[in-house]
């Protein structure tokens, strides 16, 4: 790719290792994936990393109490987080470790550049601190609950302490984060956490405790090893680390500022507040963009340990299709929305939707191509007006999806493929090939043909979301691995070539019980 090949980088949050990766982190770990395969396929020149976040007290803890050393545990949770990207197709181009002595260099060159400017100071901390939410709770924000405990705001416990603390200067950002908001509405999306944290920063900000010396398992901060780097101030740094900062001569250095930071939207703040103060402190160029998605439940319920109610992303794969699973997940809700997993819903969508809409369409069309034309694919025949009106729709969706993708509109995006979806299925009703067959076989075969087509656009436009199957179907339309581009679909298929033998794509799920 050449210089001026537009560059888009995205992240998905590094992982804690405290716990195996579940539905949730799938979940991001997808839509990062959707986004990345779209401006890919898109001709652009992406660069998408993830990782694991594995310091601070949390993990420290959960490997004690497994008694394993800290490192090991690291090592194996992040392996299966690894594993589970594998295993839901995550196209990711690195995966940053933030025990890698890559990262460790960055985020300590991060750190000297910020103090060399003058916005770290050494202090003393004494407050409430969630070792589950890894952050520091002002008094304030404490929340009372019915039996007279103080929780923080997630609801997790907090303890007192009081050390010897770095802080950041985070209260002279306030401005300039005001300003950043302001001038740059698509900072923070969607709309509703972006208010959140304009009146979070707009209420006031205290200096930011960054350093801790109450435990060990972190960076060292550099020339005071009685501290180690608050897990955010190290954590957020990963994102430098995949672009090779401090080295700017890296290849990957072109890749920096980020286009888009995918997060969870309890972890807004630390991404949209603390991580440009960071930047801003040290003369980095900001991201473009942070944006939040919401919160899986689990049929109605919050996922917890204690629940016992995680969902494997792997087994909901192995039992419905890794496309299935994926498909359900970016159409359930709109993207930014909360959301709940449910059974039932999951195999309506896979019925309605997949089998009947998608699948049935594919395989109507290439069964009779493969009845009655012997597999081999028809030229473009003499449109009529219906014909022109249905390929002018497919002719308009890259255009459209793209302009949904841009901002984030991951679920209408995939919405306005389906309008073509069901827009075909009334064509060939209407059209009804096998009846043509008896009195027009040209017009049955122009009626196929172009089928093919508005299937070929929809396969092509539906595969960052569906990577296995949208290959598959792909490959039935005859398209080559070279064809499968956006920019392709402006260059109609030669007639004449041998299509494989159609299978269907999309079975039906049936419950055992059913
Ligand atoms: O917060 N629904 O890591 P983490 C939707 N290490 N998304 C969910 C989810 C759910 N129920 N549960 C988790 C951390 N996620 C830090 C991040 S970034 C520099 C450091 C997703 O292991 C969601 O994206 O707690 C959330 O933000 C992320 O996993 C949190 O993962």
């Amino acid at each position: 790719m050449d210089d001026m090949t537009r560059r888009f980088t995205i992240t998905t949050p590094i992982f804690y290792v405290n716990g195996a990766p579940h539905i949730g982190h799938a979940y991001t770990s997808i839509a990062a994936d959707v986004l990345a395969r779209f401006h890919r396929l898109n001709g652009e020149n992406v660069l998408f990393i993830s990782g694991t976040d594995e310091h601070g007290q949390k993990v420290e803890q959960t490997a004690a109490a497994q008694g394993i050393e800290t490192q090991a545990y690291a090592d194996k949770i992040s392996e299966d987080f690894r594993q589970m990207q594998r295993d839901m197709a995550i196209s990711t181009d690195d995966f940053i470790r933030t025990t890698d002595e890559r990262h460790k260099k960055a985020a300590t060159a991060l750190w000297n550049k910020v103090t060399e400017n003058g916005h770290i100071y050494l202090g003393a901390y004494e407050g409430w601190y969630s070792t589950r939410d890894e952050a520091f709770i002002g008094e304030d924000e404490l929340v009372t609950k019915p039996d007279g405990t103080k929780v923080a705001p997630s609801g997790a416990p907090v303890e007192r302490v009081k050390e010897p603390s770095y802080f950041f200067r985070l209260s002279d950002f306030q401005d300039r984060l005001l300003k950043l908001y302001e001038e740059n509405p698509d900072f923070i999306g969607p709309a509703g956490p972006r208010r959140e944290i304009e009146s979070f920063v707009k209420s006031g900000l205290r200096d930011l405790s960054v350093s801790r010396t109450s435990f060990k398992w972190g960076i060292p901060v550099p020339n005071d090893p009685d501290h180690v780097m608050y897990v955010w101030f190290d954590a957020l740094t990963n994102y430098l680390t995949a672009v090779g900062y401090p080295d700017l001569s890296d290849p990957r250095a072109k890749f920096w500022p980020a286009d888009l930071h995918i997060v969870g939207k309890e972890i807004a703040r630390f991404h949209c507040v603390y991580w440009p103060a960071f930047l801003m402190a040290a003369g980095i160029e900001l991201p473009k963009c942070v944006f939040a998605h919401g919160w899986w439940t689990v049929e109605g319920e919050k996922m917890s340990k204690s629940l016992g109610n995680a969902l494997d992303p792997k087994a909901l794969a192995d039992e419905f299709s890794l496309d299935a699973l994926r498909f359900f997940l970016m159409r359930e809700v709109p993207f930014g929305g909360d959301s709940n997993f449910s059974r039932r819903s999951m195999i309506t969508r896979m019925n309605v939707e997949l089998a009947n809409d998608l699948g049935n369409l594919a395989q109507r069309s290439l069964s009779q191509i493969a009845k009655n034309l012997g597999g081999v694919l028809p030229e473009r025949g003499v449109l009529t007006e219906d014909d022109q009106s249905i390929l002018a729709l497919a002719q308009i969706l890259p255009s459209i999806m793209a302009e949904q993708i841009e901002r984030k509109a991951i679920t209408e995006a995939l919405e306005e493929a389906w309008k073509l979806v069901r827009a075909a299925n009334s064509y060939i009703d209407r059209q009804a090939p096998w009846a043509l067959k008896k009195t027009n076989m040209d017009r049955m075969a122009d009626v196929l043909r172009v089928l093919v087509d508005l299937i070929r656009t929809i396969a092509t436009m539906l595969q960052p979301y569906m990577p296995i199957t949208m290959d598959k179907m792909l490959t039935q339309l005859g398209v080559e691995e070279g064809e499968r581009s956006f920019a392709a679909l402006e260059v109609p298929l030669p007639g004449g070539r041998v299509l494989p033998k159609p299978e269907g794509l999309f079975p039906r799920f049936v419950e055992e019980t059913e």
